[in-house]
């Protein structure tokens, strides 16, 4: 049984959120603090990715800034719900990833829309119940399943280890025994 209940979806919005005036960061460190789900079909060897908005051709996770007036598992459904249009049921945490930009990436607290300060990532595995065919994002990105080495193939290929991180740290079934195929 899970220890992590749904929480009920707010309102099945039509459009997303936007702007980055609720954001929450890290009190100690101003990391930008970001949630999402890993999304599993009933056999756990497929999971969902769409697009990125910013970068159409590349593949990412649902995911997205947490906000002042929200938990990480709303946030996470939220995001989920908006730019993928999945529905389902949280079956678990997954461990908290930091940011792989290391000294690239700014620490800077506040609002500054063009510049993305480091970031801690806040995963959750979602067991898929629907695909709607229309959701608030429906226009800015694509969706498709994937198995466990394209995901991977994906994200390496997206240059972003720390969503690799996240997909391994998933129980999805694995396609390959090859672990290192897609190295940096
Ligand atoms: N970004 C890029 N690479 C990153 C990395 N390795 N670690 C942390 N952040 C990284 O782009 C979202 C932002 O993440 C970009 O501004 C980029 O600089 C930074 P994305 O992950 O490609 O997703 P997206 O283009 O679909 O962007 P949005 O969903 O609009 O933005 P957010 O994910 O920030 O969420 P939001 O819905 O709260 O705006």
């Amino acid at each position: 049984m899970s220890d992590y209940v749904n929480p009920n979806l707010p309102i099945k919005s039509t459009e997303a959120r936007v702007g980055r005036n609720n954001q929450r960061y890290n009190d100690e460190t101003g990391a930008r603090i970001v949630a999402g789900c890993v999304c599993l079909n009933e056999t756990k060897d497929k999971i969902i990715m769409i697009t990125s908005s910013k970068n159409k051709g590349k593949w990412i996770l649902p995911k997205g800034g947490n906000e002042l007036d929200e938990s990480l598992i709303e946030t996470a459904v939220r995001e989920t719900w908006e730019e993928a249009g999945i529905e389902g049921m949280v079956v678990k945490k997954l461990p908290v990833v930091l940011d792989s930009r290391g000294s690239k990436a700014p620490v800077i607290k506040g609002e500054f829309d063009k510049i993305i300060p480091k970031s801690e990532f806040h995963f959750f595995e979602l067991s898929v119940n629907q695909l709607s065919m229309e959701w608030p994002e429906v226009k800015k990105r694509q969706r498709r399943w994937c198995t466990y080495s394209e995901a991977k193939h994906e994200l390496v290929k997206s240059k972003r280890p720390e969503l690799v991180s996240v997909l391994d740290s998933s129980s999805i079934v694995r396609d390959t025994n090859d672990e290192n195929k897609d190295n940096y």
